[in-house]
């Protein structure tokens, strides 16, 4: 740290140039986080100085935390749903697992999910040392498979999850199939819906991968994903909204006595963008993004099938995936584990984004 200070104007111009350093949104095409919606900004420059860590100073920013928990529950066919606004789906993921964990107490725990999901749970098994035990895919589909995951399962298994959108294909496990299993094994059922949660239920036909299904414990959900809340916003979403307590630890000199989040100081100046945006947006306006986002995926689509690419999977959600290929310069695209291409269309890749991505890549023809 220097002696002395310098000018706002020195500081912000300082910062401004580091941040001309970032890739524009205009060029990223495999984020699976986006600009944030313009209310989310002004929601989340109201509640700067609110740590939802301390809520009984924040009684305020709190109730948007419950309202916000309340809102996805019911979207998500939940009644009297619980839970708390986390860091993104890493926290959310890790604390369905102590949860779980902690329903089912066995020397060696251990859980099941898809060989797809993603890779916070490798963190929660070694921040909690719970094994992991990978259920393979189905043959070409990227979606588990319910027989050889049944195969993993054995008395010291806590949890089984599925993910409602994975990360690198777009695709929904089979929920119904998975939360069937858990039941028959009176374990508990995770569903990562970090991304899908809030595109699954504006498609037309939705997969059924929520609360209505029957067996569902937990839920991860993201608003700083396709939520268009500032970052960092994740939510768990619990079924039994008591089992929240099972993570309790005593914080005797806080306005409440007792904390069962991850992390101690939380902002609610994210949660409050994420309930923004949900409020100002609705059913309807969700719909219309979704809808877009969809629509700009087909034209992505068929623009790089008309150029000889070929892909991976019918996209069901706003993720494409193609077979490996050259990509024009400066477009970030990333790469599945497989090596194939992999596209997400957030609400930041619009129309005109894809048509210069489709003439750039006119150019390698
Ligand atoms: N579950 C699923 C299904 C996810 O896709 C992700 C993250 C998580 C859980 C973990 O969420 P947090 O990162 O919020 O803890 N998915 C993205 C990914 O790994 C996160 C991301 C977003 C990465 C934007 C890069 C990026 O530019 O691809």
């Amino acid at each position: 740290m220097n002696e002395k200070g310098c000018s706002r104007e020195e500081v912000l111009a300082l910062l401004a140039g580091y941040r001309a350093r970032d890739c524009p949104h205009s060029h990223i095409l495999s984020s699976m986080c986006t600009v944030p919606h313009e209310i989310a900004l002004s929601a989340h420059e109201l509640f700067t100085a609110t740590n939802l860590g301390d809520p009984g100073l924040f009684p305020g920013a709190a109730e948007i935390e419950r309202m916000l928990i309340s809102e996805l529950g019911s979207l998500l066919h939940g009644i009297n749903i619980g839970g708390y606004a986390t860091s993104g789906g890493t926290e959310a993921n890790i604390q369905a697992v102590r949860i779980a964990a902690k329903l089912h107490p066995t020397e060696k725990p251990n859980i099941v999910v898809p060989a797809s999901a993603h890779f916070s749970f490798d963190k929660t098994s070694d921040l909690l040392g719970v094994e992991v035990r990978y259920a393979p895919y189905k043959k070409g589909e990227y979606v588990v498979d319910t027989e050889a995951m049944s195969h993993l399962i054995d008395k010291n298994t806590v949890a089984l999850a599925a993910v409602a959108g994975n990360t690198e294909y777009g695709v929904i496990d089979d929920v119904p199939a998975v939360a069937k299993l858990a039941q028959e094994h009176d374990i508990s059922c995770h569903v990562d819906a970090a991304f899908g949660g809030l595109v699954i239920p504006f498609l037309k036909n939705p997969a059924p991968f929520d609360f209505a299904v029957d067996g569902v414990s937990s839920v991860t959900l993201d608003p700083h994903k396709m939520g268009m809340s500032t970052i960092p916003c994740g939510t768990l979403l619990l079924r039994e909204p008591e089992t929240l307590k099972l993570l309790s630890v005593d914080s005797p000199y806080l306005t409440v006595k007792t904390s069962f989040t991850l992390t101690g100081t939380r902002s609610g100046a994210d949660v409050a963008g994420a309930y923004a945006v949900i409020r100002y947006l609705g059913r309807e306006g969700f719909r219309d993004v979704v809808s877009g986002c969809m629509e700009n995926t087909r034209r992505l689509v068929s623009g790089m099938e008309a150029f000889g690419y070929r892909k991976v999977l019918e996209p069901i959600m706003n993720l494409a995936v193609f077979e490996y290929a050259e990509m024009p310069e400066g477009w970030k695209i990333s790469r599945t584990r497989a090596g194939h291409l992999r596209f997400v269309m957030m609400p930041h890749v619009t129309r005109d984004v894809v048509e210069n991505f489709l003439d750039d890549l006119s150019r390698m023809q």
